[in-house]
């Protein structure tokens, strides 16, 4: 389970993006999105800095 703090998560529209894009870069990952807590969790057996640097690609670069 990989963790990140995302702080440019605002609404359902974020959430429903980073889901996207990563269920797009592992279909079988599990994307839990909490927009109040900007919190993102990913069960997946990809390397972590795959996810962020996914995450970043699309506009949500993760706090270090
Ligand atoms: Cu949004």
């Amino acid at each position: 389970m990989h963790e990140f703090t995302v702080p440019d998560i605002s609404c359902g529209g974020c959430a429903r993006t980073i889901t996207r894009v990563l269920t797009e870069l592992d279909a079988a990952a599990k994307v839990d999105v909490s927009v109040e807590a900007k919190q993102v969790k990913v069960d997946s057996q990809l390397p972590r800095a795959a996810i962020v640097a996914r995450l970043t690609e699309a506009g949500f670069e993760p706090q270090a």
